[in-house]
Order: structure tokens, then sequence, then C-alpha cells
């Protein structure tokens, strides 16, 4: 029998970002708290968007002092349209947090809210780790530096959203 023919998937369509970040708008705002580790996470995350493409002028960074903070400065980015993704970086670690939980949730929480209220991709980069040791391995030493990941999430996202089968008004 002729495989082509009777292959019930054949009429189905993918809708998938790409991996180019030529021509696309990007925003990184990155915690101080823990920032021997942030710059670590944001050192992978710039590297990562030079080399799909993107331009430095095309990348805004903004610094603020903790995790907490980013929600707030998320939601004016996103809110005035001018970049195609937002990544944000930062690293929680229990053993030295009491309110662990609570900036964590709240941060995470913030940030979803921003990204479905604006529609603007918000890539979540707030690494809770369990101890400094495991924080270090997430920003790049043993495992893939979290950075890197939100980047190419941030990329993947930013094309997907520019899909004509996500436009808005479309049916
Ligand atoms: N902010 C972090 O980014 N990481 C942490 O581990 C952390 N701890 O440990 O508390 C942290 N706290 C600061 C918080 O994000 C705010 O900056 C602060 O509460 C002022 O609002």
């Amino acid at each position: 029998m002729d495989k082509k023919k009777s292959d019930p998937t054949k009429k189905l369509r993918h809708v998938k970002g790409s991996f180019s970040a030529r021509g696309k708008k990007f925003a990184i705002i990155v915690a101080r708290f823990n920032e021997f580790l942030t710059t670590r996470l944001l050192d992978g995350a710039l590297d990562t968007l030079l080399r799909h493409g993107a331009l430095a002028k095309n990348i805004q960074v903004v610094h603020v002092p903790g995790a907490f903070e980013i929600p707030l400065v998320a939601k004016r980015i996103a809110q005035r349209k001018k970049v195609d993704a937002v990544i944000t970086l930062a690293v929680i670690i229990r053993g030295q947090t009491r309110h662990f939980e609570q900036v964590a949730t709240q941060t995470a929480r913030g940030l979803r809210e921003v990204s479905l209220k604006s529609e603007v991709p918000v890539i979540l980069g707030v690494i809770p780790a369990e101890s400094v040791n495991d924080a270090i391995e997430r920003t790049g030493i043993k495992q893939t530096n979290k950075g890197r990941e939100c980047a190419l999430s941030a990329i993947e996202m930013a094309n997907l959203m520019h899909h004509p089968f996500l436009k808005t008004g479309r049916r």
C-alpha cells in the first residue's frame, strides 16, 4: 500500500517558532541579589541572543535589586510593546531565605500576569535553588546555563507570537 496515501497525519500543520533572533528586540531584567550567579545567567543569555542573530542595540538590560522587583519592571517594559520578548533572571536560594517560597511564588505569579495581560512573552529565569551549590550548577558549571535556555525560549516565543496562525482575530 502507498504509505503516503494512508498516512492520517499527512495534513497536520505544526505551528512552531524559529530560533532566529534576527530583527527581534529583547529586554533582559536581571536581579542584583546573588549577583555572582545572576551575572553568569546574564552572560549566557546575552551570548545566546547574539549568536542567534540579535543585534546588541536591540537588547536592553535592566538591573533590579532582587527577584521580587522584576514583575513591576517587566510590566512597564511589556506594556510599551517595544520588545518581542522579556527575559527575567534571578536566583533565590532556599537555605538563605526564610521567605523563599513567598519570593519565588509571588515573582512567578506576577510574571505570569504580566505576560498574559500584555501578550508579550515573559520568560521565567527566576531560579529557585535548594543551596548555593545547586544554584551554581544551574548557572552553567554542570548543567546548562539557565540564562542560555531562557534566551532560546525567548527567541522561540518571539517568533511564535508572530506566526500567522496566532495572529489575533483569526478563526
Ligand atoms: N532576592 C533574590 O533575587 N534572591 C534571593 O535569594 C532573595 N532572598 O534571599 O531574599 C531576594 N530577596 C530580595 C527581594 O527579591 C527584594 O529585592 C527585597 O525583598 C526588596 O523588595
